[in-house]
């Protein structure tokens, strides 16, 4: 009986698919239309494609099947002698000729379309790395924007806590799990914006479906791609190249404003570029006591080095452990050198994306936790000409 139910319900769904196309989008099957003229141009060419492909197929096997079924054995057991028709010949090329050209007219209409990157109102540069988004503002009001996008879910939700008896536990996952980060991308809506698409370390993707926007990341060229989008709101993507260990937490997340209101967010960044250096100086200038360096080392540590050299600092595949660490207990210049630049095997450089007061701070945790004992503080002001 089950098994009767379970073939209506195949059986009515089926019959709504081919009856009514919006039963694509409420079931979340198909393509999105997305927010853009490109995104839509693109879900058109996609339907147009599948009903074509679909007519064909229910054509060219309702001719097979009933042939199969019409001539078969028992009812002719002599064989027709016919072979070559000329005419079907010519049909069955001319017919599959026009509907290839019928597809690509409208398909190089929408290339075209994807790839005129030409008179940008904005142009933003996309630097993907392990495993975040850099965005940098190049032109207009805006020029001189450039910050960090983080995943923002909170780790809790995905690798869950242990607590003193060793139980794991899982937070309840939010709305917009791993999908949402810590400072999203902006730009105007209704007017052409340019991206820049490059990357620091490996190959990533960056991807936003409801632009139809999915460009690839590559170190060393920059790839175009542009949007416009219409509706202010917010549009959710991921990194669509596999990148390593964490790129399942590296969102995109971009929010459309209305022209005005992204004057506004200009203006309120770009002041708070000028706090921030500011507020950067003073903590430089000051002597930070070993509690104070320690306190902010921990955070700085778990939420920009665990990811590759663990929580304790036990080090993870090919991330080197910083317990007992060389480097992390030998002379503090070399210490500092590697954090401050970088390394050959994809330690990141971390200058300009901590501040000379975190970089001093995330050194000293290192070198006085876990097993490291070696007494050392590292002020501010030892990162400042590094
Ligand atoms: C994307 C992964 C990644 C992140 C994030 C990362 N590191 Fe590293 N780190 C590495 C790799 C890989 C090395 C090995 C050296 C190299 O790259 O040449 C390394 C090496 C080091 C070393 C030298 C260890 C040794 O004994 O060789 C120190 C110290 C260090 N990292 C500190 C940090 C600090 C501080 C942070 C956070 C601000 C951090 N790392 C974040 C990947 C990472
Ligand atoms: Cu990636």
């Amino acid at each position: 009986m089950a098994l009767g139910k379970n073939l209506k319900v195949a059986l009515a769904t089926t019959m709504s698919f081919i009856v009514s196309q919006n039963a694509f989008a409420e079931l979340n099957f198909n393509l999105r239309e997305g927010a853009t003229r490109v995104s839509h141009e693109v879900y058109d060419l996609h339907m147009l494609v599948f009903w074509i492909c679909t007519i064909i197929g229910v054509l060219v096997f309702g001719v097979m099947f009933y042939s199969m079924w019409a001539h078969r054995q028992s009812k002719h057991p002599e064989p027709a002698k016919f072979h070559h028709s000329t005419v079907v010949e010519l049909i069955w090329t001319t017919i599959p000729f026009i509907i290839l050209i019928g597809l690509a007219i409208p398909a190089t209409k929408t290339l075209i379309d994807i790839e005129d990157n030409s008179k940008a109102d904005v142009n933003v540069l996309i630097t993907g790395s392990q495993w975040k988004w850099n965005y940098k503002y190049m032109d207009g009001d805006a020029k001189g924007i450039e910050f960090y996008s983080n995943l923002s879910t909170p780790k809790a939700q995905y690798e869950g806590v242990v607590d003193a008896s060793g139980n794991k536990t899982f937070e309840e996952k939010g709305e917009h799990y791993l999908l949402e980060v810590d400072k999203p991308l902006v730009i105007p809506a209704g007017k052409k914006v340019r991206f820049l698409v490059t990357a620091k370390d490996v190959l990533h993707s960056w991807f936003v479906p409801d632009f139809a926007v999915k460009q690839d990341a590559v170190p060393g060229f920059i790839n175009e791609a542009w949007t416009k989008v219409d509706e202010p709101g917010i549009y959710r993507g991921q990194c669509a190249e596999l990148c390593g260990k964490d790129h399942g937490f590296m969102p995109i997340v971009v929010e459309v404003k209305s022209p005005e209101d992204y004057a506004k967010w200009v203006a309120m960044q770009k002041a708070d570029v000028a706090k921030a250096a500011a507020a950067a100086e003073a903590a430089a200038a000051q002597s930070w006591s070993m509690e104070k360096l320690m306190a902010k080392g921990e955070e700085v540590f778990n939420t920009k080095c665990a990811s590759c050299h663990g929580a304790k600092g036990e080090g993870i595949a090919i991330f080197p452990a910083l317990d007992g660490s060389k480097i992390a207990t030998g002379p503090v210049d070399d210490h500092i050198k590697i954090v401050v630049h970088g390394g050959q095997k994809g330690m990141p450089a971390w200058k300009g994306q901590l501040t000379d007061a975190e970089i001093a701070a995330v050194i000293t945790f290192e070198r006085n936790s876990w097993s490291n004992k070696t007494g050392d503080i590292v002020q501010p002001a030892d990162i400042a000409n590094k």
